[in-house]
């Protein structure tokens, strides 16, 4: 018995030596059997896989849905890299939180309120000839009609314009060939008057829908108001919308849906709108020449329309700038191809998408052949004699994308839970794939620019239903990478998406975008102009006029200048910040309790936050990004004093008690480390570091620590001499303070150099 227990246990220890000898070297193989992975998983994952220290091919921009946010990620690895706060509030980046960016959120106000929340669709990347340059991104809010720019170079919103005379938007935002203006389609019609009622029964009369055209400077970054203009147009609910390209620059295409303009009433015995608004067979293309419309603009042909210049109706048909071409019913998606020949429809209660050609449109419209006029006098020309081709792809056709491949492109199926490749010049379906599920939007790299990228396509699906862990009864959106690198698709990843529903993406070539890794010292990242409250070291102050405190302080591992500040109760309080870092990823945080303040410090910026310091107490504030070693000593406090108060005579602050060997030691750290000190600086200045913008960033960064050591020096050596040890180990211990920040930006250059391949030039 006892024989036999012994035996088995030593058969168990070597069968766990066994296992774990396994673990330790598992092979591709046994990997696949425990995972229980498939060749075909496998494949899917080597092709996604981007090994640490990689960087993805693309970057998607994806709308972050009822976030009000842009979600960035990379293709193929499908990693997030970003939330940028649009036009929701974003904590971490201080967005909402400090003055600068306020006032970004306050150009999204309407009537006097504030709008904290957005329902994004549509994201659009700058383009140059057609083609996307990597500069600016824009994007719309549906419930609160709106466009914000973002600039690309740091990835931060500097503008949120106000429709003026929507009440929604949907087709927007899309940016003509070289980005001179942004496309803005209303979707609910509603008079353009602000603050006025009509009632529904004067529907077909009062209400209204439009496309806007917002100018952009792109000098200036931002939208230019005074310069961009409305059309009037309508009631249809007009939907997307699309800028012609080569042979048909100068023209939009925006469909529409519910052009039977039903009103709906179910609370009254009445159909409901889905049934109303679906009723006829065909919809409207509105096909509108913009370039023209620029002129008329300009020559003041418009109405001004809540302070906003509105070209009517009646103007846009005398002046031959709109047209309609019937539209197979509720019409969703509309494309026009990378050549700029043809615009895709998709009807998604039609199983066809129609095709139609920019040539015979245009040959139409020379020869003022209209098949009839629609009820507000609008010329329309015949769909017959337009259309290039129809497809029948299959059930609920919404989106369509391009290949790098000519004539080749991609639509999702709604209906079908399916995306469809077809050649749209020969009109034939070449292949399709299922998805998971329920596809809304799907994307192609550069996919709706002049020159498609090819190789990826995202499918960004309305349901996930089963794919994740289940997290509730709200699920996590699905965008799924799909290889359209050979002729048939292949599904290779599931991305739960967990922000909001994204309606539409963008993805760009990762070696187009150029963003900056810091600031000019002292700069305003909201407007990119030096911020009047950037101060360098040494130039902090706290002042106070009247009952206002206002501080000009700075930021540098591990402290702040100032360390505490002191206010009255009832006092205004402005703290502006300047973070003095020129190193890479080195951001400090700033809050203070409880006043709901925030703010992100890039390398370089300056940042402001303004509250009303309405309780007495003591509140601390500190650096909410784990920044150095000292991180958590990133502190200080703010002091708010009952009205009046005065220290009371003969207080001293609170000490510890130092002696001559505390010194003792305090110096010989300061000597060790100088000695490591040293030597990373041998090394460094033995390379060509200065080849290496980054390296001499984190130099400049370390000699800048390192020039305070004297002055701290004087006051350590100053104390020991009178035997003051308490303060002559603190000051020493700052110097040790200013050594490893020394150190730490040393050792990183040193690495970075390493890795980098510096050469050795002594
Ligand atoms: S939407 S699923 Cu573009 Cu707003 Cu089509
Ligand atoms: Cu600065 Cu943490």
């Amino acid at each position: 018995m006892k024989m036999r227990g012994l035996k088995s246990g030593l058969l168990v220890a070597a069968g766990l030596g066994l296992v774990a000898s396994a673990w330790g070297a598992e092979s591709l193989q046994d990997v696949m059997k425990r995972r229980n992975l498939s060749q075909q998983d496998l494949l899917a994952a080597s092709k996604t896989y981007v090994p640490t220290g990689k960087r993805d091919e693309f970057l998607a921009f994806s709308s972050g849905g009822q976030s009000g946010q842009v979600i960035v990620y990379g293709i193929p690895s499908m990693r997030i890299l970003k939330y940028i706060g649009v036009f929701t509030p974003e904590p971490w980046q201080g967005y909402g939180f400090d003055e600068e960016s306020k006032a970004v959120l306050a150009g999204g106000r309407i009537d006097g309120h504030d709008i904290t929340w957005g329902d994004t669709h549509h994201p659009a990347i700058s383009e140059t000839d057609g083609k996307y340059d990597g500069q600016f991104l824009f994007i719309n809010d549906k419930a609160n009609p709106r466009i914000a720019v973002i600039d690309l170079r740091d990835f931060e919103t500097k503008q949120i314009v106000v429709n003026p005379v929507f009440k929604s938007d949907h087709g927007g935002a899309f940016v003509s060939p070289n980005t001179d203006y942004i496309i803005e389609a209303s979707q609910y019609a509603a008079p353009l008057e602000n603050r006025k009622f009509y009632p529904l029964e004067e529907f077909n009369e009062k209400y209204r829908g439009g496309v806007t055209y917002w100018k952009f400077d792109r000098k200036e970054g931002l939208i230019d108001t005074k310069q961009s203009f409305s059309i009037e147009l309508p009631p249809y609910s007009q939907d997307l919308s699309d800028f012609g390209k080569g042979p048909s620059d100068g023209w939009s295409f925006t469909n529409s849906f519910c052009s039977e303009r039903y009103v709906g009433g179910i609370e009254k015995g009445r159909p409901p709108y889905e049934a109303g608004c679906s009723a006829k067979d065909t919809d409207y293309l509105h096909v509108i020449n913009w370039k023209k419309a620029v002129e008329l603009f300009k020559q003041g042909k418009t109405k001004k329309i809540n302070g906003h210049d509105v070209i009517m109706m009646d103007t846009a048909i005398k002046e031959g700038i709109l047209f309609l071409i019937p539209e197979a019913k509720s019409p969703h998606g509309v494309d026009v191809t990378p050549d700029g020949k043809y615009i895709v429809v998709a009807g998604k209660l039609d199983t066809h998408v129609s095709v139609f050609s920019f040539d015979k449109i245009m040959a139409a419209i020379k020869a003022g052949k209209f098949e009839s006029k629609d009820p507000y006098g609008i010329p329309v020309i015949s769909m017959q004699e337009t259309l290039h081709n129809q497809v029948e792809l299959g059930l609920g056709p919404l989106h369509t994308q391009f290949d790098s491949k000519p004539c080749v492109a991609y639509t999702s199926l709604y209906v079908d839970s399916q995306v469809a490749k077809w050649n749209f010049c020969e009109g034939k379906v070449l292949d399709k794939i299922s998805v998971h599920y329920n596809i809304g939007h799907l994307m192609t790299m550069e996919g709706d620019s002049t020159d498609p990228k090819g190789h990826y396509l995202v499918a960004l699906n309305k349901l996930a239903i089963d794919r994740f862990n289940p997290v509730g009864p709200l699920h996590p959106q699905n965008h799924q990478l799909i290889d359209i690198s050979n002729d048939k698709m292949t599904l290779l990843y599931d991305m739960p998406i967990p922000l909001g529903e994204p309606h539409y993406a963008v993805a760009i070539a990762a070696d187009k975008l150029k963003p900056g890794i810091r600031y000019a010292v002292g700069t305003n990242s909201r407007t990119d102009k030096p911020s009047p409250y950037g101060v360098r070291a040494g130039e902090e102050k706290t002042t106070r006029t009247g009952n206002t405190v206002e501080v000009w302080g700075t930021a540098i591992r591990s402290h702040y200048t100032p360390e505490t500040i002191e206010a009255e109760v009832g006092d205004d309080v402005i703290i502006h910040m300047t973070n003095l870092e020129r190193a890479e990823d080195e951001t400090h945080g700033f809050t203070v309790g409880t006043y709901n303040v925030h703010m992100s410090l890039e390398p370089g910026k300056t940042s402001t936050v303004k509250f009303k310091a309405d309780r007495e107490g003591v509140y601390p504030y500190y650096c909410t990004e784990f920044c150095s070693a000292l991180h958590l000593e990133m502190q200080g406090y703010l002091l708010v004093k009952p009205k009046g108060w005065k220290p009371e005579a003969n207080t001293t602050m609170a000490k510890a008690a130092y002696t001559e060997d505390d010194y003792k030691k305090q110096l010989k750290k300061i000597a060790d480390t100088q000695a490591v000190i040293d030597s990373v600086v041998a090394y460094i200045t033995s390379t060509n570091y200065k080849d290496f913008p980054d390296v001499v960033a984190m130099v400049d960064d370390a000699f800048d620590q390192a020039g305070k050591i004297p002055d701290v020096k004087a006051k350590h050596e100053a104390a020991a001499a009178k035997k003051d040890w308490e303060n002559a180990c603190l000051w020493a211990e700052q110097v040790w303070q200013y050594q490893v920040k020394t150190a730490d930006l040393g050792l990183r250059a040193k690495t970075y150099l390493e890795q980098n391949g510096a050469k050795k030039i002594k």
